[in-house]
């Protein structure tokens, strides 16, 4: 097994129980910060956090006045996660910096924190103005397109833009026994007939999805009316004119956490060439998943993403997902070439 694979292995098992477990600032996510510090540090890099904590580990370049080229992914996982999600982009991106050593511009690995709850990492980071010129994001593709493809890799073309926003209903708490039917103000009926609602409105709109992820009730009782639930929305849609559409539709309001972007041309095309130099077929898929790489594209900087084909149909956010590596050393071959490319022009 290669130091990537063990690396991988020793991230996968810091937060215990079944799956990856790195919740954002927990003691598993912040040894795991710890762990790719010291990797960079041995790699020779000049590694330092920035206020938020992200960690970026800097290859000086020869003409370190060029703007820098950066890549990584994020550290932290959602509960019960995969193996493979985050992880992957920052231990890749330690090897192929490594690879390919010293070169005109500064190459920068990057691991953002606290991405699976809204990017939070990225989004400080370019609060803080200092980013790089381009960056480009390994990640696995979480979804089926590549295996029914049979595609090892793919070149992101875009990425969803998406909203996440808490709904309370608030009923009546009442006797479960005692209260007749037409006597109650149940906040969990109320609550049901929305999430049907959700799943209506993202089917009616082509390309949206929403998600109730978490719904609570309380009091929670058996043997209680319950008064008040609170529930989750997650909703995506391709174009911020469609997630405003599933937004108006929900009664969530207006606003765009993550906007939908397209990424940087010069970028796919470098990578398009990488999977044509490696005898590959140049797939080209949207991101349904939000991702770091969209916040700094964003922002203006030049910036693509690698997609490594997830098997299992695509599963991720769960113990099941996977990736073979085979797949995973072709990726790590495709970024060397392409950061050399992009770290030298
Ligand atoms: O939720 C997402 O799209 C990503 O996994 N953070
Ligand atoms: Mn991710
Ligand atoms: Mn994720």
């Amino acid at each position: 097994m290669g130091a990537l694979d063990e690396r991988l292995d020793l991230l996968y098992r810091l937060g215990g129980g079944a799956g990856a477990n790195r919740i954002a600032g927990g003691d598993a996510e912040t040894r795991a910060c710890e762990l790719v510090s010291e990797w960079l540090e041995e790699a020779g890099l000049e590694v330092e956090r920035d206020a938020f904590g992200n960690v970026v580990g800097r290859l000086r370049g020869s003409r370190p006045e060029l703007p820098e080229v950066w890549t990584g992914s994020h550290l932290d996982s959602v509960p019960d996660g995969g193996r493979y999600d985050g992880a992957l982009g920052v231990v890749a991106a330690i090897e192929a910096v490594i690879a390919v050593g010293r070169a005109e511009r500064t190459l920068g690995v990057v691991a953002f924190r606290d991405e699976e709850r809204g990017c939070n990492g990225s989004l400080a980071a370019v609060a803080g103005g200092r980013l790089p010129g381009r960056f480009v994001e390994l990640h696995v593709e979480q979804g089926p397109v590549l295996e029914r493809l049979d595609a090892p890799l793919g070149v992101v073309t875009s990425i969803v833009g998406s909203t996440r926003r808490e709904v309370v209903f608030e009923g009546a708490a009442g006797h479960a026994g005692t209260t007749p039917m037409d006597a109650r103000d149940d906040a969990l009926v109320a609550a049901a007939e929305y999430v049907l609602r959700v799943r209506a409105a993202a089917r009616a709109i082509d390309g949206a999805v929403a998600t109730v992820g978490r719904l609570e009730v309380e009091p929670g009782a058996v043997n209680v009316i319950p008064g008040r639930v609170r529930l989750t929305v997650d909703a995506r849609a391709p174009d911020a004119d469609r997630l405003g559409q599933l937004l108006e539709a929900l009664d969530l309001g207006p606003g765009i956490d993550l906007a939908p972007v397209e990424l940087d041309p010069t970028v796919r095309a470098v990578l398009r060439e990488e999977l044509e130099r490696l005898g590959l077929p140049a797939v080209e898929l949207p991101s349904g998943a939000g991702h770091d790489a969209g916040v700094l594209a964003a922002a203006g900087v030049e910036t693509g993403m690698l997609f490594v084909r997830s098997l299992n149909g695509g599963v991720s956010h769960s113990p099941d997902e996977l990736t073979s590596d085979e797949d995973v050393a072709l990726a790590v071959d495709a970024l060397t070439g392409a950061l050399r490319r992009l770290a030298d022009s």
